[in-house]
């Protein structure tokens, strides 16, 4: 197998550095039942890595509403949501960081491996701040800049490109199948932490608290 020198790692946010998918579900949650279309946490699995608006689609696609509202509309609910999610995340602490992923950053830093986020969430920073982590990041992807979101590669080229490394020098981690089909799309190998029935298609199949730089080395034959 060609060996390749790792370079930098690309992290997802939501479901990889922490758990703000519970607080999408809840600010989603409150305009559904509003709305009276069902939705429930297994449906919101749906939404993970999933932009803004295409989340609004799907949860109106649950309740045959999608061609009951005008653009204005669902652009007004989908603030609406954004403005409770906004309230929700400011609760998020250090301690909301998932399990190995402070170890994991240091570890990258201090063998000069760069770190970059692909979320595309535009309340990436605010949370990024929260979680009070930022000093880790050498890259931080503007949601708002990218055409296309996941499973489009745009995100994690983004990271790439701004480092101007190789995408066989990168590797993505990503707890959404829409995720893994980005990184790959990008060219690179993927780490999925989510739950095993979305990550079929990762390359290496983990979980935050295992994250280890040498064992990934091996695994994928990077130096
Ligand atoms: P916002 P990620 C994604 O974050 C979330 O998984 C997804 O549920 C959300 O709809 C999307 O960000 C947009 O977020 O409404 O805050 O801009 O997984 O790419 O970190
Ligand atoms: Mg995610």
């Amino acid at each position: 197998m060609e060996r390749n020198k790792l370079k930098a790692i690309i992290f997802d946010l939501d479901g990889v550095i922490t758990d703000s998918a519970h607080y999408h579900y809840l600010a989603w949650k409150e305009l559904a039942d509003e709305l009276q279309i069902p939705f429930d946490e297994e449906y919101n699995e749906k939404l993970k890595g999933v932009s803004r608006m295409e989340s609004l689609e799907l949860i109106l696609m649950n309740g045959n509403a999608c061609d009951k509202y005008t653009l204005e509309e669902k652009e007004a609910m989908a603030e609406k949501k954004n403005d409770n999610y906004k309230e929700l995340i400011k609760q998020i602490t250090p301690e909301d960081l998932l399990p190995g992923i402070l170890p994991f950053l240091k570890e990258l830093k201090s063998n000069g491996i760069r770190i970059a986020l692909a979320s595309v969430s535009k309340n990436a920073p605010f949370i990024i701040d929260q979680l009070q982590i930022n000093e880790y990041f050498d890259y931080i992807a503007d949601a708002a800049s990218v055409p296309n979101a996941k499973p489009f590669p745009d995100i994690f080229l983004a990271g790439r490109d701004e480092f101007g490394v190789e995408s066989c020098e990168c590797i993505g981690v990503e707890d959404a199948k829409t995720g893994i089909e980005a990184i790959h799309r990008a060219g690179m190998k993927a780490i999925g932490v989510g739950t095993p029935d979305q990550m079929t298609e990762a390359d290496l199949l983990t979980t935050t608290d295992k994250l280890n730089l040498c064992e990934i080395r091996q695994y994928f034959n990077m130096v």
